[in-house]
Parts: structure tokens; sequence; C-alpha cells
């Protein structure tokens, strides 16, 4: 069983008659790219909710500045979006103070009780894990910083486990980082975080180098369905692929299963040539609950935005057959 809500209109497309891809892309892809923003040089990894109806997300756009931003945006069919021209406001926490504009990258959105929290990569003396809380997805508050630089790829679980909010992330350096494991750290309140915990490690042919958690995990009775990017370094550059794991409910730093091939690689033209070529790198997953179809929002090339498709059922039998 699937712990998701109905999502009537979620995005979708039919795999090929005679694929028998696990993953596949949507046909119009990509669906974003920098003439949603006017002073864009690129809109990528990305993170997209589904909310009374209709689908609003936080974008990461690199400028014409090459300064890195997040923004709002709204979508009737998560397919065609309406991106704000100006970055988002953070506010101080409950009051109408504007803090500044959401500088950094790599957001995560993530419904729990009742608030979008959104995790990204901010800037403190380098990277850290910011966080800020909406109830209305207009009013962003933001918190501290939950960790320490240097660190990237802060993922929540959408609920509680063992009375704490739990966390993923991808401690790093302040560059293009040459290692990284997942770790996952848990938090009475959003703000002291601890009790850390190692979840997964890089290895294997297509992410020896690092790996990082993707979207938000979806919760199955057999445990978290993780979607993550891992990385292999060649010679001539970095390449971002996408792997499936599944997580212990109640200890999600305990591995159940690890697919040892990716499930999706960079193919297309726009995955393959960009700002970074070879790079699709996921950052949010809608699941209809009815249908358990999936789909998923990922950066490609650091320059636009992609969507794929598949059903939970399907990637979930593929990752246990594939693992160790
Ligand atoms: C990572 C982040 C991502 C990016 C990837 C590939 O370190 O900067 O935003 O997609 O590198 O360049």
């Amino acid at each position: 069983m699937i712990h998701a809500d109905k999502i009537p209109n979620l995005p979708w497309q039919d795999r090929k008659e005679g694929s028998s891809d696990i993953i596949w892309r949507y046909d119009n892809n990509p669906i974003i790219d920098k003439s949603f923003i006017p002073t864009a040089n690129s809109i990528f990894n990305s993170a997209v909710v589904y909310r009374g109806g209709h689908f609003e997300g936080v974008f990461r756009c690199d400028n014409i500045e090459m300064q890195q931003n997040l923004y709002l945006g709204i979508s009737d069919d998560g397919i065609h979006w309406d991106i704000e021209p100006t970055p988002l406001n953070l506010y101080k926490p409950d009051t109408d103070e504007i803090i500044g504009q959401a500088r950094g990258y790599d957001p995560r959105v993530c419904l729990i009780d009742g608030r979008y929290i959104v995790t990204w990569c901010n800037n403190y003396y380098g990277p850290t894990i910011g966080i800020a809380y909406s109830t209305d997805f207009r009013k962003f508050y933001q918190l501290e910083n939950a960790f320490l630089p240097f660190n990237r790829n802060g993922v929540m679980f959408p609920r509680k486990i063992g009375g704490k909010y739990c966390m993923m992330s991808r401690p790093s350096d302040n560059g293009h980082t040459p290692f990284g494991d997942i770790f996952l750290s848990q938090s009475p309140d959003l703000e002291h975080w601890g009790y850390h915990r190692h979840v997964m490690g890089a290895g294997g042919g297509w992410s020896w180098t690092k790996i990082g958690a993707g979207p938000i995990p979806i919760e199955t009775d057999e445990g978290w369905l993780l979607i993550y990017h891992g990385v292999a370094t060649t010679c001539s550059g970095m390449i971002y692929s996408m792997g499936g794991a599944i997580l212990d409910l109640e200890h999600p730093w305990e591995v159940k299963y690890r697919c040892k091939p990716y499930i999706m690689h960079p193919e297309e033209i726009y995955e393959r040539v960009g700002d970074v070529p070879n790079v699709v790198f996921p950052c949010a997953m809608l699941c209809d609950g009815e249908t358990g179809r999936l789909a998923i929002y990922y950066g490609a090339a650091d320059t636009v935005v992609g969507l794929a498709f598949a059903h939970i059922d399907e990637i979930m039998d593929y990752i246990k057959k594939n693992s160790d």
C-alpha cells in the first residue's frame, strides 16, 4: 500500500508500446527552460508539490549574472508553469519582516503536518542546508540553517519518525565534491539537529564518486521509496544518474534494498548537453495514491527541467529484484 493522496490531474503519459523502460520521459521534454524567467540563464533542479487541485513549485534559476536563486511557480496541470519573475522573499519566523531573497540552489519541498518545508543548498561560509516553512505557499519563514558547512542535498521525510523530524543530507566540500555519502539527522523542532546516522555510501560503477538523496521519499508498506542521484567521475567529467532504494519505515537509516543498476541515465540531448553535461538530477516526485503513477521532476544538464514517469509498484519490484 502507498501512503499518498489522490492526484487526479497528475501529469501522465503511458509508456511507449514495446518499451520495457522502468522510467520513461515525457515526449515534450524539457517542460521548462530559461524563457520562463526574463533574467534566467537556466532553470533546472526544482521541486514541485500538489496543493488544492493544482501544482506549486520552488524553482532553481541561475540568472545571467550566474547567481543562484529560488523562485515560486504555479501550474494547473504540472506541465505548463507560470514562474514569478523575481526571487522568493524569506521572512523572519511569524513576522512581516523580510530577511532577504532566497539565494541558493537545489530546493526540495516537503509537506509535513500542514506546513510546506523548503530545504535547499544555502550559503553560510560555503554550502549548507537552509530551511524555510510556509502554510500558504506564499510567505516562507526562514529558520536557522540545519547543519554546519559544507553540506548539500537536504531531503526531509514527510512525517515524523520516532517522534522526530528526519532529514537526509550529504556532507560535502566547498567545491565540486569528489566524495559523499547520504546521512540522516533528526530533530524535535526543525532547528536542533542530531542523532546522525549513516544511510548509504557511494559505490558501484555509476555512483562510485558520491550520492545524494533526490525527491522526498514516498511511504509504502514495504518501506520508503528513495530515488537518489549517483555520480561517476570519468576522464571527461562527472556523470549524474538516478538510482533507487527502499529504506526501513521506522529506522530509515537502514537500507532494505538498493538497486545495483541505475534507473535512469543521461541519454537525451538535453540531458547530455548544457551548462553541465550528462546530468539527470531528481528533486521532486509526485505519486497518485489511487493509481500508483509517479511523475518525477529532474534537472537536465544544469540547464532545463525534465519530467519522467513510472509506476511505483514496478519501480519497487525492480529495486528489489536488482538488489544484493
Ligand atoms: C551539484 C549541484 C547540482 C548540480 C550538479 C551537477 O554539485 O551543484 O546543482 O546539478 O552538481 O553540476
